[in-house]
């Protein structure tokens, strides 16, 4: 909260650049919701729409609006226009000026408007300029970047989702627009930025908590700033006042003697203690933030032993068993995923007894929602930074310092949440390279991976947290470009299962130390079929049904892996269900065994949990948040106390697997 805020949310028009025709558009919202609003196109979820609706990437879009200036922002020494989200390629105009440029979807804008801004009518547009159209001419270079064959080419070129650009489980559609909130900041005798917590925990249950940030001064007045700890339960713990704010500051520490501590989900409760610091300059509240903490520490094991080496996140000294999914965008057009969708999938992941959800590295950045609730609930969040396996992206000093700007907020965004347990630089990326998958000058393949990830990231993620592991790719193993995929140590993603077409009963051969992928495909519920495909289509071979199949031949596996257990099914609802049984049966099977052999596997998060649209995918949950039978089967095969049998030739070997943290006994009948 600032001294003064002006939403610029809300009603805008929109028009394709060579175009004059005006359309309403909402912000924030995108150029496919606003186009589809308008009855321009069809819902492109629905059949074969996708193709028709390509056309809107391959042009550039404006969007527009005026308003009436505030006039307690003209009483404010500097005013800010905040654009959390631009998607992407943008340039901004204010009162006819053009005052910035931006190229990075992932991160927060923020432009000093101070001299643009005037009394009365004002007018804001915001031109994007069609990605495909940008990457046209870099593309025809042949060079080092590389992008997944059946995506639209160039991705790596553009700090956008490179879900969008089409995967194997989403849709092309690359729309552009104004994607988060755009707000007007006004403020008076500076403000503070880059607050910086961090607790220290002793031995005899005492904490130590650090407050300390950065201070802009503009203006006169003499700043002061408050800071007050307030326990679970809302009293206030402690109070300290800051006179005379340097540039950079710091409170003296706060102490907690007897703290509760915060746990994942299964392990105890989630006491969230909430941190204010408010800015006053001259006895005026200027500014207010606030962090919802949790007490916690939490460290990546990775220690030789009698496999290699351990891979086991210990939270409060305790070594968790991670279980849980792959969290994938929630909508392709991000702007639509309303609190309540976050709601219902966090929700579910946590009725479904998961402790733990990796943000995969091909999408974006959630927002607060998802990481509040993720602290909330106890889930721990693996969280990927945007940069995806299958792609090679450029390492000119541009790009770098694109990406540099973007992980340092990144960083400074999330790093107060509980719920962060790990950084990671990328999707596959180096197992791709080390396998041989990306083509070109293996050297420098190699050595641009190093430069990003094993060296620029990991440095700048240091400097800005500090607290938590990061690994350099997922997966990888404590030396780079030795054997990342190992059973031995480091994670695994294990995908003979399904892409090389290994029965599930193969997940049994497999021993990871931690396992971050694993998944087979299915159908979702005929009624998520009947939203895309009228009964006439009802066929897998069908048009409408290959196209909501973005796995290459996944629709001949689904018919495979439901052929091994099952009979031909007699129509399309019996293969949907069946499809199901069988997903269900073989992550089963696998997260079984994995918990069986806890202590050398210490996580399983299969792939996926959740759609970003009607897909024919490897979800749990469709992207209406049906949930597949494997949700249902995971709330028992992720239960705290697990009974598993294991058959052997003639006999059923029957294992108890606990993960609670208390003794269990019971009867087996
Ligand atoms: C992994 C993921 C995704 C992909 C999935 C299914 O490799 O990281 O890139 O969608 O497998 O193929």
């Amino acid at each position: 909260m600032y001294t003064h805020t002006q939403s610029l949310n809300g009603k805008w028009s929109l028009r394709m650049a060579k175009e004059r025709n005006q359309l309403p558009a909402f912000v924030p919202g995108c150029v496919h919701l606003d186009l589809m609003n308008a009855g321009v196109i069809p819902d492109p979820f629905d059949r074969q729409n996708e193709e028709s609706v390509q056309w809107i990437h391959e042009n550039n879009w404006v969007y527009k609006r005026n308003f009436q200036l505030d006039q307690q922002l003209l009483k404010c020494d500097r005013v800010y226009l905040e654009c959390e989200g631009l998607d992407t390629l943008a340039t901004i105009y204010l009162n006819g000026n053009r005052i910035a440029t931006t190229d990075n979807m992932f991160i927060t804008h923020t432009i000093d408007v101070t001299d643009h801004i005037r009394t009365g009518s004002n007018s804001i547009s915001i031109a994007f300029q069609s990605p495909v159209q940008y990457v046209k001419p870099l593309i025809r270079k042949p060079g080092e970047v590389y992008w997944l064959d059946d995506a639209v080419p160039g991705s790596p070129f553009v700090r956008k989702a490179p879900y969008q650009w089409g995967w194997d489980w989403a849709p092309k559609l690359l729309t552009c627009g104004i994607w988060r909130s755009i707000r007007l900041n006004g403020c008076r005798g500076g403000h503070i930025a880059n607050l910086f917590i961090t607790q220290n925990h002793s031995r005899n249950r005492q904490i130590r908590i650090h407050v300390g940030g950065t201070f802009e001064r503009f203006g006169e007045g003499s700043p002061e700033a408050f800071l007050v700890l307030s326990a679970p339960n809302g009293d206030i713990l402690a109070q300290h006042k800051l006179s005379a704010l340097e540039a950079t500051f710091a409170f003296p520490p706060i102490h907690i003697d007897d703290p509760q501590l915060w746990w994942p989900n299964g392990y105890g409760e989630q006491p969230l203690y909430q941190i204010t610091v408010s800015l006053l300059v001259d006895g005026r509240p200027i500014q207010t933030l606030r962090r919802n903490i949790g007490l916690r520490t939490l460290r990546l094991e990775q220690r030789k032993d009698r496999w290699g080496r351990s891979f086991a996140f210990v939270v409060n000294g305790v070594r968790i068993f991670c279980k849980g999914a792959n969290w994938v965008p929630a909508d392709s057009f991000p702007s639509r995923v309303t609190t309540e969708c976050y709601e219902d999938l966090v929700e579910s992941a946590v009725r479904a007894n998961m402790n733990m959800l990796r943000v995969w590295g091909g999408g974006f950045y959630e927002d607060e929602r998802f990481y509040d609730l993720c602290d909330k609930h106890g889930i721990l969040v693996w969280q990927d930074f945007m940069f995806s396996g299958g792609c090679h992206y450029p390492t000119d000093e541009a790009f770098l310092a694109n990406v540099s700007r973007e992980i340092i907020q990144v960083v400074r965004r999330l790093r107060h949440h509980p719920c962060l347990a790990l950084w990671c630089g990328n999707n596959e990326m180096e197992w791709y390279i080390w396998a041989g998958w990306i083509p070109g000058n293996q050297k420098q393949r190699k050595a641009d991976h190093t430069k990003l990830f094993t060296e620029m990231i990991a440095r700048t993620v240091k400097r800005e947290d500090g607290t938590r592991p990061y690994l350099r790719s997922s997966p990888c193993s404590s030396v780079e470009y030795e054997t990342p995929n190992s059973e031995n140590e480091g994670n695994g993603h294990c995908w003979e299962v399904w892409h090389s077409k290994l029965p599930y009963r193969a997940y049994r051969e497999k021993f990871f130390r931690f396992v971050t992928e694993f998944g087979i495909g299915s159908l979702p519920h005929i009624d998520t079929i009947s939203q895309f495909a009228r009964p006439d289509n009802w066929n897998l071979t069908d048009p409408i049904f290959e196209s909501h199949q973005k796995c290459e031949a996944g629709n001949s596996l689904i018919a495979y892996y439901v052929a091994q257990d099952f009979r031909q099914p007699k129509d399309l609802p019996s293969m949907a269900y069946l499809s199901q049984l069988v997903q269900a049966e073989a992550i089963r099977c696998a997260v079984e065994h994995w918990r069986r052999n806890r202590r050398r596997c210490m996580g399983t998060l299969y792939w996926q949990l959740n759609d970003c649209w009607p897909a024919i995918s490897w979800s749990g949950i469709d992207y209406y948040h049906r949930w597949k039978a494997l949700h249902y089967a995971a709330k028992r095969f992720y239960a705290p106390v697990l009974l598993s049998a294991v058959e052997r030739e003639s006999r059923v070997d029957l294992h108890v697997t606990n993960d609670t943290r208390a003794p269990f006994c019971g009867l087996v009948r």
